[in-house]
């Protein structure tokens, strides 16, 4: 039997009703074969990185174990952009669902395919805000520390829109 990864999944969408597109997304990444899910963030509003005329995102992030490779995971996060209807129309450009492969595992990876970590998850906001939900001592496989990495980040203003489940007790939704 192969080996059980923790892998990072990053979500994102700003088409067609974007927090229902992440909440299905979750349930399907639930869903995968050989993988169990471990974490989820809250879910954030955030302004657009890149163009600025295209709709604010939402963005989150899920904690998967995975027996999964690398690359067949890839293929699994890019089957469900295809059934959420996904469009690729211009880079950075709106989407209805945004999967990126994060972190797997310690491992990095750079093939023509896939290169993990994920390029963007040491500059975005968006994206380590929500890692930190999970794991707030999380440390990316150089040993660089997520929380040191966001302070340096450009803020992209975002705001909860959703506890996170492992908040515990469920408290109201932030009203910003
Ligand atoms: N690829 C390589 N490595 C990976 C990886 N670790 N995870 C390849 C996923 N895919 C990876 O991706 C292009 C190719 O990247 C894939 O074919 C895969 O083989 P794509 O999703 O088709 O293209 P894209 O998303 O338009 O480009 P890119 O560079 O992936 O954009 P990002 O980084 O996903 O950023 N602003 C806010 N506020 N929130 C956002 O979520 N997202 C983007 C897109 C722009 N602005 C945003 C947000
Ligand atoms: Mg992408």
């Amino acid at each position: 039997m192969s080996d059980r990864v923790q892998a990072w999944i990053g979500l994102g969408s700003n088409l067609e009703n974007p927090l229902e597109q992440l909440a299905r997304a979750v349930s399907g990444l639930a869903t995968l074969p050989d993988t169990t899910l471990l974490g989820q963030s809250a879910f954030y509003r955030s302004q657009p990185m890149g163009p600025q005329d295209q709709p604010d995102f939402v963005n989150g992030v899920v904690l998967l174990e995975t027996s999964l490779p690398a690359e067949t995971l890839l293929d699994h996060l890019q089957a469900l952009e295809q059934a959420h209807g996904r469009v690729r129309l211009r880079h950075w450009g709106p989407r209805t669902l945004d999967l990126d492969l994060l972190l797997y595992g310690n491992q990095t990876v750079a093939t023509t395919r896939l290169t993990v970590p994920h390029p963007g998850v040491t500059e975005r906001d968006f994206v380590l805000r929500p890692m930190l939900d999970i794991d707030p001592q999380l440390t990316l496989p150089d040993g660089r520390s997520c929380q040191g990495l966001l302070t340096q980040c450009t803020d992209n203003g975002l705001k909860r829109l959703q506890p996170s489940v492992t908040d515990g007790l469920a408290t109201p939704p932030h009203p910003h």
